[in-house]
């Protein structure tokens, strides 16, 4: 099926309004009788009380938003799934699209999907996109660029495509698509994780090393793959991989234990969150604590076998996961400080997540009536921020009460 390539997106500005808080107490929300959400661990009581939360609208108009980043002075950089990339000022007034996008094939899960700027960019002004990139006839697939903001923010200079997954496929699913800057002992190292779905249609290629299908990889800020990747000259495999047996995974973060965390979709159960590490294999589509679509078991049926990454955690039934961002501020108190974010886009919650001795240990379902939520992310401000995918989606700040 062709994909409609998308515009160059002259689309008339909108100019958007703020704040008028939706005042919403997370507190509230909890205490409401929440439609059946099944939750595969114990609730605990939380071990100190949570902080009431107000959802504050910073900015609204944007077309199935997918990723948040932050620039200086208050300003974010907001991607639309439809080929667009915004700065969004910080009053919540958008600014037309940024120009000098490359081509990008927009439709089904596809379009301009993740954005991260370089730890250094107060100084070089650098950011890092992935989306669909056309191939022939009606192949695409997922891409991850670099380039430089111009001084004004209008527009993109010094594009360079730095990594396009191989092969091309006729699909419009399964993109994967998140960008990670690699640190080590907290430091960036000069590399960036990236997320690559299975496109649904070529399942099995997750477990070939030929490929780069179902796959995490490593890739250089200046492009290629570094000389200590797992699977650099070794015959049949790509120097790129990372770790492999990937389903979608459209969550993904370093942690505060200097390790990367990533979430990926399921099919009908069995989404899940692992850590994955280099070489490894995390099992899709031979084992899945999930089963396919018509019901039918995944591989044998199995959940675990010996040689395959079990996850750290899964959710079943799925809950769509999206988003990804562990909380380092101290802004929500205790409680919160530490705590793993994760969006539903299924259940249409903000999942927060308690973690002990690296294991999760209780989840908390929050901003239950926003919608889907597309991304978490925290500000430079330690505030957390959510956007939510609808045509008329919204970049929200999650405000702390006194
Ligand atoms: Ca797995």
């Amino acid at each position: 099926m062709a994909l409609p390539l998308t515009p160059p997106a002259p689309t008339a500005i909108r100019l958007i309004v703020i704040a008028a808080s939706v005042c919403l107490s997370a507190s509230a929300v909890l205490a409401q009788a929440p439609v059946p959400v099944p939750v595969p661990v114990p609730v605990p009581a939380p071990s100190a009380a949570s902080p009431s939360v107000t959802a504050q609208t910073v900015a609204t108009g944007l077309q199935h938003p997918w990723a948040v980043a932050f620039l200086p002075e208050g300003r974010f950089l907001v991607t639309e799934r439809p080929g667009r990339l915004r700065v969004v000022d910080a009053d919540g007034k958008l600014q037309p699209p940024v120009q000098g996008l490359p081509e990008v094939v927009a439709g089904g899960q596809g379009g301009l999907l993740d954005v991260v700027t370089d730890s250094d960019f107060a100084r070089n002004r650098t950011l890092y996109f992935c989306y669909s990139e056309p191939g022939q006839g009606t192949t695409n697939s997922t891409a991850l660029a670099s380039a430089r903001l111009s001084a004004d923010r209008q527009r993109l200079e010094d594009v360079k495509v730095l990594f396009s997954q191989q092969p091309k496929v006729s699909s419009t699913a399964h993109f994967g698509c998140r960008v990670v800057e690699r640190r080590v002992d907290g430091k960036p190292d000069g590399t960036l994780f990236l997320t690559l779905g299975d496109r649904f249609s070529r399942r099995d290629d997750a477990q070939k090393l030929d490929n780069h299908l179902g796959k995490i990889v490593r890739v250089g800020k200046d492009g290629g793959a570094p000389k200590d990747n797992p699977f650099v000259g070794k015959a049949g495999a790509l120097p790129e991989i990372w770790s492999y047996g990937h389903r979608n995974s459209q969550g993904a973060t370093m942690g505060p234990d200097g390790r990367l965390w990533q979430h990926e979709h399921g099919a009908q159960g069995g989404d899940e969150i692992n850590l994955p590490q280099p070489g490894k294999n995390y099992g899709w589509p031979l084992v899945s604590f999930g089963v396919n679509y018509d019901g039918s078991q995944i591989g044998d049926g199995s959940s675990v076998k010996p040689g395959l990454e079990p996850p750290l955690h899964h959710w079943t039934p799925s809950i769509a996961p999206s988003g990804m961002a562990f909380l380092a501020s101290d802004k929500y108190g205790p409680a919160w400080k530490g705590n793993l974010f994760v969006g539903s886009l299924k259940f249409q919650y903000l999942d927060r997540i308690e973690l002990k001795d690296g294991k999760v240990v209780a989840e908390h379902q929050l901003l239950q009536d926003l919608g889907r939520i597309r991304d978490v992310r925290q500000g430079p401000d330690g505030l957390l921020y959510v956007l939510t995918d609808s045509p008329m989606g919204k970049l929200v700040r999650l405000q702390p009460q006194p």
